[in-house]
């Protein structure tokens, strides 16, 4: 199929974010549906991450309309909802060579780009980069430049976030962090956060009045950064009063502001505004659909995370079926899998949320009593199977990791297979070692890879 190529009255105006920030608000609407296009056609014919990059584009734009990028840093979480911000920011021609060898990198990377701030590729690294690069900026005498931290409710289900946020909490910055929530990780997000997330959810009203009251104090000068802190306390008490539950960001010190509908652009540009003024940490939770404004991805939004080649008037999608083909490592894995654990039942399987990248999904829908889809969070996945497998008897617990992901786990694996006593298995996808982003290249795979006793791991 030959790319569509589609005029767009302004985005082929946008060269860089100065540009962007000539346009009025009223023109924003327009550009988001413009750059959604764009994105939808050329990930169609070169294939990509989709869903996560359409689930951000009002976030995207607003960030590069209120902030002074490159000066004022975006950090991207994973990087796979970056897209907008790589068509934004000088690499729309090129964006037809992504993902391939010396074309545009997956990910954002300083590498490529001034405005990508810092490398991407893992997940939930963004608030620890962000939080260093606030600080950075104090020490380096640039006390204007403003910090934000985007990152997705998957993500934040990570361990390394919830350092990130409790360095946050006791360390003097400014920092700003948005959170993308869109009730998806690759599959559905799971955990005690998602759960938290959806409750705060519910209380929209009582956050939009906070956020409305702390705007008109402010206006009046009444809100001083002295009486802050106390009114903060003050309203994290009457809340908590209300609804029997501490707020988990304020608690630590965050001010909390949210839930705010992501794809509203005139909203979210009108609260970054207000929140770019205000001194502290602060979280601003927004509400976004993953795979927006195109219908297959909003009902599928696990196919199109990275749904190959596609017809963009249609939505089907441009499988090739080829019979010759050996089938995919992680499928051959998931069905072997289930084999293994059909005849033996102590065979459980854990999976740091990649249970379709993986293929465990197929055990999960026959055994998902013996299955664990954990949350993005490598470390934990290999910890808490060794606890199974030391008190439950079990002798060999399957974990799935995408293998450059896996080096994460690498110290957790050592104390737990020398506790756990018995075979731990683990199975993973890695990419060459010319794959154009070096998170997923697998110059490391020795390091990954390199069993203590009792581990097995194999990788394709
Ligand atoms: C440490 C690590 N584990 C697993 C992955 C694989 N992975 C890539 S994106 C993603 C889901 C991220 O979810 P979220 O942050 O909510 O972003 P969304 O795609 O929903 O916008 C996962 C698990 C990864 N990139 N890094």
């Amino acid at each position: 199929m030959m790319e569509e190529k589609e005029q767009f009255e302004l985005l082929d105006h946008i060269k860089l974010p100065t540009d962007l920030r000539k346009l009025s608000i009223e023109q924003l609407p327009e550009l988001c549906d413009e750059l959604r296009r764009d994105i939808i056609n050329k990930v169609s014919v070169n294939p990509g991450h989709l869903a996560s990059s359409l689930g951000a584009i009002e976030i995207t734009v607003a960030l590069h309309y209120v902030f002074d990028t490159p000066d004022d840093r975006i950090v991207w979480d994973v990087g796979h909802q970056a897209y907008g911000h790589k068509m934004l920011t000088g690499r729309r021609e090129a964006f037809c060579t992504n993902r391939k060898l010396h074309g545009v990198r997956p990910f954002p990377t300083p590498v490529e780009s001034e405005y990508d701030t810092f490398t991407c590729g893992h997940a939930s690294n963004s608030i620890s980069a962000a939080l260093g690069m606030a600080v950075a900026a104090k020490k380096t005498g640039q006390a204007a430049r403003h910090v934000v931290a985007v990152i997705g409710d998957g993500a934040m289900s990570g361990g390394l976030a919830f350092e990130g946020l409790n360095n946050v909490s006791s360390t003097p910055n400014d920092l700003l962090i948005v959170l993308n929530d869109n009730d998806m990780s690759i599959d559905r997000a799971v955990g005690g956060m998602e759960k938290y997330l959806l409750y705060l959810d519910t209380n929209e009203t009582y956050n939009r009045m906070r956020f409305k009251a702390s705007q008109w104090l402010h206006s009046k000068g009444y809100l001083s950064e002295s009486r802050k802190k106390g009114i903060l306390r003050l309203n994290n008490a009457i809340k908590s009063a209300l609804s029997h539950q501490q707020n988990i960001f304020e608690g630590m010190n965050i001010r909390y502001f949210g839930p705010f509908d992501g794809h509203n652009i005139k909203e979210i540009v009108r609260v970054f505004r207000q929140l770019k003024e205000m001194k502290g940490p602060k979280l601003l939770h927004l509400h976004t659909t993953k795979g927006k404004g195109f219908e297959p991805a909003e009902k599928e939004a696990t196919i199109w995370h990275a749904p190959g080649k596609f017809d963009p008037a249609t939505g089907e999608r441009l499988t090739q079926t080829n019979d010759h083909e050996p089938p995919r490592f992680q499928d051959v894995f998931g069905h072997t899998l289930l084999e293994l654990a059909r005849s033996n039942p102590k065979i459980v399987g854990v999976t740091p949320a990649m249970p379709t990248g993986c293929s465990m999904n197929i055990m999960m829908k026959e055994m998902p009593d013996r299955t664990f889809d954990v949350g993005i969070a490598e470390g934990h996945a290999v910890t808490f199977s060794g606890g199974m497998a030391k008190d439950a008897g079990a002798f060999l617990q399957h974990i799935q990791l995408v293998l450059t992901a896996r080096l994460r786990q690498c110290d957790s694996r050592r104390g737990v297979t020398q506790s756990a006593g018995g075979p731990l298995l683990g199975s993973g996808r890695a990419r060459g070692r010319r794959w154009p982003d070096a998170s997923r290249r697998v110059r490391y795979r020795r390091a990954a890879l390199h069993p203590p006793p009792h581990d097995r791991q194999s990788d394709g």
